[in-house]
């Protein structure tokens, strides 16, 4: 039997129709006549994955057979949106399905609006793997993404009385069509247990672990396609299963109840993403799940994706793991274990290899968002890594005692192992011993992270140290979501872009160009009528019309100070209704929120419960509203993300300075077309040093006056005491103005603006609203204001996270293209 090479469907109207109806009938088993809605999204679905299949199939022979070096993506989070839009892009196959769908009678936004998106990940780190996967697809680099197959994603927020209820992201409950499961090529993973010393058949002393329970890992496989290019990547997402052996053991015991708990206990590990995002708890489950995917990952990559004699020594040539913030950080004793115990490797050979294998990211500079995991709970569930992890930091500390004689106190700094406030295992600087290098995500934090973060390691390495900018797919973020703006700039400086984002550069000269200006606002304008179109149909949201649109989505955060903003809503609101201000001379602005606050974050949720209050006051006061609108539509993620960036005039991006380590929503609004108020912080540095301070609205302390002030002593209640405008916003907030009389509602939140005020809101209040007095005097003038936004777009394409994905596989990885 002659086998060929795999070969898709043909690229017709007639082709697709015919596979799509085959699919509907022998793969969902239903007659078109009869078919429902996801019957026909799934339908459709796997017949647009067989056209990429076909690609992926070949690709993945061709990397083996060459022996390239791959990039091995570790990443406890993909946030990947919705799958249909990109795939019809990537194969270029859109105009043929809608097409094709027509002549069956069938709409394709009907289709594409019944899929539910993976939302696999809790925000910007997330969402980050997912635009730089698809970067390495486009740039046709061998790339396989390892994570977690959760069973339940990010919660669905809802709001009930104003305040954040979490429901369960039930997203695999209608099928899951762009997934291809491998029960067959499961993989067993082990915990728990013990280790002991032995000798091997050479005599040679050694230590082993004795496992006392395992799950199986199954792999989900999913494409990743590259845009207009051929080649398909691997994003291979690991759940959990009871092992065959551990039932058994169970049920020949007799307990049939205790055999089945048991079932559940293994598969507990895949079953939900931790939806805290900055301040992790210790859980062990956490632990589980990390190991778990990690040591999948490893021994999928070495045993199934190199030849079978393949020479270990050599395993940097062939593999670069990149560690996506420290949760994938137990890979680095996991390939120890691999090494030194199970293929017998002399231990500074394996660590050799080690330490050219991987590289570590972090993304954070919140000291309490830095994991850490007590020695204890290693000691229970991974016995033998605790051991080599102690084995890395006496090697680590004693290189360190002789580069430092009598240095004692730098030692005890830099010890991957502390013993206060109880022994733990510290798992950035494990990262940083590690890896052959270390990154920050931006300018700035790159910079803060050598400093104030790591400043011994950077000290010792400082080569080790570099800055990548987080960058954003234009493909997902511009091409897709945006197409009224893409037509308009396809049709001024053509296609190219879409690949070489520098080249938005072309657009300029058009920034002086009135007509262009005119089209750019009726883009705008369009955006913002889609907007309205599905926030009514969505919430019940109704937006007005000719609003600036102010928007502010991300996480619900203190240090992002969503409160800050809402300050800023009733400082205006209270000046219309006191008479301080002339309504005549305020600018109609609608402000749209969109946050979800981690379900145990008490100050959180308060803000959420503040902001409804808010919206619901604002939205009744007949004095106000044809001024001031605020929407908050519930449960933000990325589909919604995809609707409201393009749509949006003001990108609020407003942390305290030094607290944001990048940022990439900021990204995203500048690339369509809004001007930035923000503070220095994360990425906005960089955006205001290529778009011209003229072009952002700045405001706020820097980092060192932030700093400074804390040395210094800060003390919130004073700044309200001594700021008329900022007390009469607090004291109309504390009033029960927004909450029908009832003062205690928002007890929480104004207290702890008044006393606490970690991230210094009221410090920074008074040069917000004079910022954003800027902005309105600015929008008054539109054809000033998108001159300005134009230049905001030809000004950013440095912002593709395809520039990253090159930054990364030149200093970095050292990787290269196909
Ligand atoms: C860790 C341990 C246990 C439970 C949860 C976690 C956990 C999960 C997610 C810790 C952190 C995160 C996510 C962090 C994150 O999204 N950071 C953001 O990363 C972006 C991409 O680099 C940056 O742009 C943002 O500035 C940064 O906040």
């Amino acid at each position: 039997l002659a086998v060929g090479p795999v070969v898709s469907p043909p690229h017709s109207v007639d082709g697709f129709v015919k596979e799509f109806l085959r699919e509907l009938n022998f793969g969902t088993g239903v007659l078109l006549s009869r078919a429902t809605v996801n019957d026909q999204y799934v339908a459709l679905a796997r017949t647009v994955a067989h056209y990429l299949a076909a690609r992926w199939l070949e690709g993945g022979r061709t990397r083996r057979e060459a022996g390239v070096k791959v990039v091995g993506y570790l990443s406890a989070e993909y946030l990947l949106g919705r799958q249909l839009g990109n795939a019809l892009l990537a194969t270029g196959l859109r105009d043929i399905v809608e097409e094709g769908l027509e002549s069956c009678g069938i709409n394709l936004s009907t289709l594409r609006a019944q899929e539910v998106e993976p939302g696999l990940g809790n925000g910007g780190l997330g969402r980050l793997a997912a635009c730089f996967i698809d970067s390495l697809a486009t740039l046709n680099v061998p790339c396989i993404g390892y994570g977690i197959r959760y069973e339940y994603g990010i919660f669905r927020q809802t709001f009930v009385d104003g305040r954040q209820v979490e429901q369960p992201d039930a997203w695999l409950s209608l099928g899951s069509p762009w997934e291809f499961p491998h029960p067959e090529a499961a993989v067993q993973v082990d915990f728990g247990g013990t280790t002991e010393e032995y000798v091997d058949e050479d005599g040679t002393p050694r230590r082993r672990w004795l496992p006392s329970w395992n799950v199986l890992g199954v792999p989900y496989n999913y494409m990743v396609p590259g845009y207009h290019n051929g080649r398909v990547n691997t994003l291979r997402l690991w759940s959990a299963q009871a092992t065959k052996a551990f039932d058994l053991q169970i049920f020949n015991s007799g307990d049939y109840a205790e055999a089945v708990r048991a079932q559940t206990f293994a598969e507990n590990i895949s079953k939900v993403l931790y939806p805290e995002d900055s301040t992790p708890q210790g859980r062990e489950l956490r632990l589980q799940q990390q190991y778990f995917f990690v040591a999948c990952s490893l021994r999928d990559f070495i045993e199934r994706e190199l030849p079978a004699d393949f020479d270990l020594h050599d395993l940097p040539e062939r593999i670069i793991f990149q560690l996506n913030d420290t949760h994938p950080v137990i890979a680095v004793p996991e390939l120890m274990r691999l090494l030194v115990d199970e293929r017998k490797m002399d231990w500074d050979e394996a660590w050799a290899v080690t330490q050219k294998c991987f590289a570590y990211t972090c993304h954070t500079l919140l000291p309490e968002a830095l994991e850490v995991w007590p020695t204890e709970m290693l000691a229970k569930l991974l016995p033998r890594h605790l051991e080599i992890i102690y084995q890395i930091n006496d090697g680590f500390l004693r290189e360190v005692r002789e580069a430092f004689p009598g240095d004692e106190m730098r030692a005890r700094r830099m010890s991957i192992v502390t013993d206060y406030p109880e022994r733990a295992v510290r798992m950035a600087y494990l990262a940083t011993v590690a890896g052959a290098k270390v990154n920050g995500v931006a300018e700035l934090h790159s910079q803060l992270l050598r400093d104030k973060v790591l400043p011994d390691f950077s000290e010792y390495w400082p080569e080790k140290f570099t800055n990548v900018t987080n960058g954003v797919t234009p493909r997902r973020f511009i091409r897709l979501a945006n197409w009224n703006f893409t037509r308009l700039i396809n049709e001024t400086i053509g296609t190219g872009w879409v690949t070489d984002l520098d080249r938005l550069a072309e657009l300029e000269p058009y920034a002086e160009d009135p007509e262009f200006r005119a089209r750019f606002r009726q883009v705008k304008a369009a955006n913002k009528e889609r907007l309205a179109k599905l926030l009514v149909a969505r919430d019940g949201i109704v937006l007005p019309e000719g609003h600036l649109l102010d928007v502010m989505v991300k996480r619900l955060h203190e240090y992002k100070r969503q409160s800050m903003k809402l300050l800023h809503i009733l400082s205006t609101y209270e000046q219309i209704i006191s008479g301080a201000i002339d309504p005549a001379t305020v600018t109609p602005r609608t402000f749209v929120f969109g946050a979800k606050a981690a379900p145990g974050y008490k100050m959180a949720k308060e803000t959420i419960f503040a902001i409804n209050a808010v919206a619901a006051t604002l939205a009744a006061d007949e004095r106000t509203n044809h001024l001031l609108t605020v929407a908050f539509p519930a449960n933000y993620n990325v589909t919604l993300a995809e609707k409201l960036i393009p749509a949006a005039d003001l990108s609020e991006q407003i942390s305290l300075a030094g607290k944001e380590a990048s940022g990439t929503g900021n990204m995203k609004f500048a690339l369509n077309g809004a001007l930035t108020i923000g503070t220095d912080d994360g990425a906005n540095v960089e955006i205001r040093e290529l778009v011209g301070d003229d072009n952002f609205i700045l405001f706020g302390m820097s980092e060192p006056e932030v700093a400074d002030l804390q040395a210094r002593g800060y003390n919130p209640a004073a700044v309200y005491e001594s700021n008329p405008l900022l007390k009469r916003a607090i004291d109309l907030l504390a009033s029960g103005h927004f909450t029908e009389g009832n003062r205690d509602a928002m007890n929480p939140l104004v207290m702890d603006l008044l006393y606490n005020d970690r991230f210094l809101a009221l410090a920074d209040f008074q040069s917000y609203i004079e910022a954003q007095a800027k902005v309105d005097e600015l929008y008054a003038d539109p054809d000033a204001w998108s001159r300005k936004a134009i230049l905001n777009v030809a000004r950013t394409g440095f912002f593709s996270s395809d520039r990253s994905m090159r930054e990364y596989l030149d200093r970095i990885w050292h990787a290269k293209a196909l």
